[in-house]
């Protein structure tokens, strides 16, 4: 069959998300997630000016050579906005040749390899005993891996934290926009102090494990804010807590700096939520200097780019702990969910619920029980798009916070 149409929606239910939708000349319909958080209509124009032309007559069937031909044919590659653009295409053309086959797409991609997905959630406070109260609340749903962030004594807002501030209602996603001196939507800027955050976080897990016992898995995100040596002094102070992973502890780029941290400290390390490709993870999985990979589904090119990252690292020991925030859309989740299901080195699942407003529009199939997701049976990803709500939620400005040190320089996060 042939492509025909290929059309780019827009949408705000709660927050923005991108998402393109390929119809076939006998008219099956397949979604994929574009969305990249504060840089949405970046990849829009991407998809819309620049790949949708070059889809049109194309035979859908043939999905490794038209990943090939978006990404190495094109000449530019990698970064962000390409490849959630690519994953976007990708991604519905497995929906479609799933459907196609009139099987989920976990069957497509092998078969089930294990009877559901283990996820962690995202448990934050400003303070511990509000941090508590949300670890309770999850552990009473049945989930058995909580991320768990809390506030800084002297700091203000930080990203990762609901509610930023005790008696507050601000929730870090979607994330909020200040507006500058021409009224104009811009970054909140956040506050940081790594010796501040160093001194107080191991108080913490000293009280989830005394509260909460040996058998929660902790998990904890240090957001890229560290220097290789304090990341190394944190990894090794939290030995005791037996965490499930400490994430991006530096800035991931420097994928030699986590030589350092690793010479240091047994607590297990995951990185790469920024990351695109396989090559961005070259030395950090051939040297077994992590021990998860965090790419979405959505911006590392689709199943077919993420397969070949999980291919690598399985070779090498290295698990999967695929990126889901609110940021991902539902479309975006359940690609990710159909391949948890199949590949061997799964680690874990993210998963951050999206509110009962994106779930009207994105209406899924996944299921949630005891803590573990499933993609369901529908046939192809599970996700349909409801297009007139989608048009009566437009695209609204939207972005991420921005950090800086006390002194007013612009630091990591
Ligand atoms: O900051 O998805 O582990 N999860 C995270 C997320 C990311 C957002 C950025 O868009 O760190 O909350
Ligand atoms: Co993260």
């Amino acid at each position: 069959m042939t492509i025909t149409r290929v059309d780019v929606i827009i949408t705000c239910p709660g927050r923005n998300f991108v998402t393109v939708k390929i119809t076939t000349k006998d008219g099956l319909v397949g979604y994929g997630d574009a969305t990249l958080n504060g840089r949405e209509l970046a990849v829009a124009s991407y998809l819309r000016d620049h790949l949708a032309p070059l889809l049109r007559e194309r035979d859908e069937s043939r999905i490794e050579d038209i990943w090939q031909y978006l990404y190495r044919g094109s000449y530019w590659r990698r970064g962000p906005v390409t490849m959630a653009a690519i994953a976007a295409v990708d991604m519905a053309l497995w929906d479609i040749k799933a459907k196609r086959a009139q099987m989920p797409l976990y069957e497509l991609l092998g078969g089930a390899s294990r009877k559901g997905v283990r996820a962690y959630v995202h448990a934050s406070g400003w303070d511990y005993e509000a941090l508590k109260v949300a670890v309770e609340g999850y552990r009473t749903q049945g989930f058995t891996a909580v991320r768990v962030q809390t506030g800084v004594p002297g700091l203000g807002q930080i990203y990762g934290i609901a509610p930023a501030k005790a008696g507050e209602k601000y929730n870090y996603e979607p994330a909020k926009p200040a507006v500058n001196s021409l009224g104009e939507p811009c970054p909140v800027e956040e506050e940081w102090d790594s010796r501040a955050y160093l001194n107080f976080v191991p108080e913490i897990f000293d009280n989830l494990r005394r509260d909460f016992g040996s058998s929660l898995a902790l998990l904890h995100d240090a957001h890229h804010r560290l220097t290789p040596i304090e990341a190394a002094r944190l990894g090794k102070e939290l030995e005791p807590y037996d965490l499930f992973w400490l994430e991006d502890a530096t800035p991931g780029e420097d994928q030699e700096a986590f030589r350092l941290i690793r010479s240091h400290t047994t607590t297990p390390l995951a990185t790469g939520e920024v990351f695109n490709t396989v090559f961005d993870y070259r030395t950090l999985i051939s040297e077994r200097l992590i021990d998860y990979v965090r790419s979405s589904v959505t911006h590392a090119g689709g199943i077919t780019g993420i397969k070949k990252i999980l291919s690598f690292a399985e070779i090498y020991g290295v698990k999967s702990g695929i990126h889901g925030p609110t940021d991902v859309s539902p479309v975006g989740m359940a690609a990710a969910l159909h391949l948890d299901m199949t590949i061997h080195n799964f680690g874990i699942q993210e998963f951050m619920p999206h509110s009962e407003e994106t779930l009207s529009v994105f209406r899924t199939s996944y299921t949630v029980a005891d803590g573990y997701l499933h993609p369901g049976d529908t046939p192809g990803l599970g996700v349909d798009l409801d297009e007139e709500l989608a048009a009566a939620s437009p695209y609204t400005p939207a972005y991420l916070p921005t950090n800086r040190l006390e002194d007013g320089t612009v630091h990591d996060w």
